[in-house]
Parts: structure tokens; sequence; C-alpha cells
């Protein structure tokens, strides 16, 4: 079936698209308050999508609107371009809309995911963590999953770079994931399948060579295969 696009759809594959997504936040230090900072707000915090090892995901995802409580004056915040984060200043933990918009050439409909803010330390070391004002890190990875992606380079959306949300043809520095160094892992896979195919091969010939050697240890000593201890 065409895509909302007008471009054809890759039948039967599914693109897999990892990224972290999550909340940093830390008490503010006594000495240095954000000077902007309403006198109640206890913590700085930051919300955040972003690749695993901080791969530029930009490629496939388009922008990315964190909803946050209503206590906060424009509570809905768009974020365009990577770092696709919210930095804020706070006193709760409230949960967080985050949804993922991708690239219009890929026609894939929004994404939503929620996410727990977290401003105090949890864990087995919480009390220790607070006193040290440790950073608290609470972030997953995820994954976003376009079955039958459209295919790049065709259709009416061809100019647009030929983006989508396919695997880009070369990598660039920012993203090491494209369909040549795809390629190479796939070559990689196929040497290493080879590779144990072989080793299966000698175990079984030396499985043979033994049980034929046992077989004729049998023999030789004339006592049934059967009653004999192994
Ligand atoms: C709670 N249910 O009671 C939550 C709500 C709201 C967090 C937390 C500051 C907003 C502002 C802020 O931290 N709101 O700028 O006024 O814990």
């Amino acid at each position: 079936m065409p895509s909302a696009t007008g471009n054809k759809r890759v039948k039967g594959v599914s693109v897999f698209r990892p990224f972290i997504f999550g909340s940093e936040a830390q008490p503010f230090d006594p000495e240095k308050r954000p000077a902007n900072a309403p006198p109640d707000h206890t913590h700085q915090w930051r919300i955040f999508v972003k690749g695993v090892n901080d791969e530029d995901i930009s490629y496939w995802l388009k922008k990315v609107q964190f909803k946050l409580h209503e206590t906060y004056a424009q509570a809905v915040r768009t974020i365009e371009t990577p770092p696709f984060e919210v930095v804020e200043t706070g006193w709760g933990e409230f949960e967080i809309q985050i949804k993922l918009y991708f690239l219009p050439e890929s026609g894939e409909k929004p994404q939503t995911l929620w996410h727990s803010l977290k401003l105090h330390p949890y864990g087995p070391d919480a009390e220790g963590m607070k006193e040290r004002r440790e950073v608290v890190v609470s972030q997953n990875y995820e994954e976003v999953i376009f079955n039958e992606p459209v295919e790049p380079g065709k259709g009416k959306n061809a100019k647009m770079n030929g983006r989508t949300a396919e695997i880009p043809l070369g990598d660039s520095p920012k993203n090491p994931y494209s369909r040549a160094t795809e390629g190479k892992e796939l070559d990689r896979m196929a040497e290493a399948t080879k590779t144990v195919e072989q080793m299966i091969k000698e175990e079984k010939e030396k499985l043979i060579e033994r049980e034929k050697y046992l077989a004729e240890l049998r023999e030789t000593e004339g006592v049934p295969a059967s009653t004999k201890k192994r």
C-alpha cells in the first residue's frame, strides 16, 4: 500500500530505531542557586531523547514535544533540532509526556511515550546520593519500529535529500549507522556463520572418529557393547 507520502512501502521489512529517553536532576548547590529560579524551586533537571552513544538521530526524528506539568508556564515545549531536550528547574516530580514526530517523508505517525521525572535519589544508596547531591539519572532504552518503511528516493518527496526513516546510504561522523556499515556488518556475520559451520563440521567428524574407536575397543574386548560402562 502506498504511504501517506505516496512513496512505496517495503513489504515485510521492519526498521528499528533505538534511542534513549529520560531525565537527569540535581539539587541546587546552595552557594550558587540559578539567579532566575523561583524561590520554591529546589532542583535543576533535564528531560531528553537522544541516540545511543549520543548518535545523531535527526535523520529519523524530526521533532520532540515535551508536555510538562501544568504548573509550568508554556507547559508544551517543542524541540525541532537536536539536542532534543528541555532544561528546567522545579520542586516536584511528575509525569512528562513525550511525543516523537518523524520525518514527513517517512509517512510515520507520531508516537507518544511517558517518563516519570525523578528528582530524588532512589535505590540502595539513596541516602548517600542525597548527601553528596549526586545527579539522579532515570533513563530507558527504547526502539521505534517502522513496519514496511517507505523506499528512499522515490515518489513525490524524493527531492527532500532522499531523507526517510530508512538507514542513510553512507555514514557521517556523528552517525555511524549507514547502509555501508550495515553491509560490512552483514559481511562479518556471514564470515562468522561460515566459521561456526566449519567448526561444527570438524566436531562432527571428530565425534564419528571417536564412535568408531569406541566400537573397535568393544569388539577387541569381546564384551557386548550394551553391558559396557562408558
Ligand atoms: C507533586 N504532582 O505534587 C506533583 C506536581 C509539579 C512540579 C509537581 C514547578 C513549577 C513552577 C514544579 O516543580 N512543578 O514553575 O511553578 O509533586
